[in-house]
């Protein structure tokens, strides 16, 4: 939105530090983790087997000396197995729900929390947070990192905050309408049924007030920015995080919104081939491997996100020199193998959007009838388009697969379905049903 064109300014002069001495104080940093993980048993075992102590590290490049840690690591230390301090001073827990029964928990010290709330003022100031804004959060407030996380970033840069948290949509656009609301912060696909929830009760969404948005907690396309962006009439903004690392405040687009910065004084970040581990070259997409080179409650080394994205070294013109990473195009176990194609559920949200009449609201159900996996894309028709003459569905539906065909270069069965049939979640929205389980 031109209107809302914002100035570039920086929270923290670390930021644009430069990357000869960003670099130096990693390696300070991942030395002093190694020496504090040795408290942790997985990892005193795993630097046992291998001989590794902090002297060993001697550039950051040893860091593929040290082992992997994965999401199964943390399930088998439930609950609270990889404390690195001892439990009275954690100052709070917070975990992920998962889509497997126990969520995995994340503890932070009080120095973690004020590292973390200073990491989203970072990222929020980047994206146009002043002062003076009111700052809708219609996040989950609970064991979920996201509405916390974002809270005390807000806070932290002295703007104020509507701590609304999720669900019950007419109300939220009661809210920002009666407070007025200039930031919005939430998921992207929960950002489009407030405009939804606004239209539902007669109010034209672009006549909020709101400027800005901060959106996050789930994939999203740059198509699905435009169409957030021209239903609010706000600045969208993209920002990355993980509860296993720290929640929101690992990475967070600046005003040139072309890629996320990943915070490099408190995360070492590597791009690895997720079969081999080997990593790959620079604007190539892989998965992100983290380690916490601050955290003292449950700090994690090399921790394997599972999400695929490319690093971007080049210098941006914020005067930021940290690394940007993409969008996230999907994660490994969300990417779907059909017929041998590699499908990632963004892949067919981009192909949606680019269709005039669908909303992005859809389903991907994958199934197995027989010995392949079939799958089939169920989308929402936008009331306007919604008709009962055959052949315009028809016709409708044939540019959808071509759109999706032209993309994946699979066809898949494509089935339309009325306004508000598919399901909405107010938090991360799940775009897959799995049925062959
Ligand atoms: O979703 C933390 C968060 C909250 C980030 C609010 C940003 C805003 P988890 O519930 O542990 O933590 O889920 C983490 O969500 O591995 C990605 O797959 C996905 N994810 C988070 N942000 C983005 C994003 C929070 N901007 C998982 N784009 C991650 C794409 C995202 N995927």
């Amino acid at each position: 939105m031109e209107s809302f064109v914002i100035e570039n300014r920086i929270w923290d002069p670390v930021e644009t530090m430069p990357r000869s001495e960003l670099r130096a104080l990693q390696l300070v940093r991942l030395r002093a983790l190694v020496e504090r993980a040795a408290a942790i048993p997985l990892y005193r075992e795993a630097f046992k087997e291998n001989g590794i102590t902090p002297d060993e590290i001697r550039s950051l490049d040893d860091i593929r000396r040290l082992p992997f840690t994965t999401k199964e690591d943390m399930r088998k230390h439930y609950p609270l197995g990889l404390l690195a301090v001892p439990r009275e001073k954690i100052a709070r827990i917070h975990g992920s729900s998962g889509t497997t029964g126990k969520p995995t928990f994340v503890a932070y010290t009080a120095e973690d929390m004020r590292i973390w709330a200073d990491l989203c003022a970072r990222f929020l100031v980047a994206g146009g947070l002043r002062p003076e804004h009111l700052v809708h959060i219609a996040f989950g407030y609970g064991l979920f990192t996201g509405g916390f996380g974002l809270h005390y970033g807000v806070e932290r840069v002295g703007a104020a905050v509507v701590p609304a948290a999720a669900g019950n949509t007419p109300r939220q656009v009661m809210l920002i309408r009666d407070l007025g609301a200039d930031v919005l912060v939430c998921t992207p696909s929960y950002a489009l049924q407030i405009a939804e929830g606004a239209r539902a009760e007669g109010i034209d969404p672009r006549t909020l007030p709101l400027r800005f948005g901060h959106f996050g907690g789930e994939p999203w396309t740059e198509d699905m920015r435009r169409q957030i962006e021209q239903e609010l009439d706000l600045l969208a903004f993209n920002n990355y995080g993980l509860s296993e690392v720290v929640g929101p405040g690992v990475s967070g687009e600046c005003a040139a919104r072309d890629g996320m910065h990943i915070q490099e004084d408190h995360f070492l970040v590597e791009c690895v081939d997720p079969e081999t581990l080997e990593p790959v070259r620079d604007y190539e997409y892989g998965e992100l491997v983290f380690t916490t080179l601050t955290k003292q409650g449950t700090p994690v080394i090399r921790y394997r996100s599972r999400d695929i994205a490319a690093l971007d070294p080049c210098p941006c013109p914020c005067g930021r020199t940290t690394v940007r990473m993409s969008r996230v195009m999907g994660r490994t176990d969300d990417m779907l193998i059909i017929r041998g194609v590699n499908v990632f559920p963004s892949q067919i949200e981009e192909a949606l959007l680019r269709v005039e009449g669908t909303a992005p609201h859809y389903q991907i159900v994958v199934e197995r009838p027989g010995a392949l996996d079939e799958l089939t894309v169920r989308v929402e028709v936008r009331p306007e388009i919604f008709s009962d003459k055959m052949s315009q569905m028809q016709a409708l539906r044939d540019r959808i697969d071509r759109e999706i065909q032209s993309i994946t270069g699979i066809r898949v069965r494509v089935e339309l379905v009325e306004p508000q049939t598919i399901e909405r979640s107010p938090g991360k929205a799940k775009r897959v049903l799995d049925l062959r389980k």
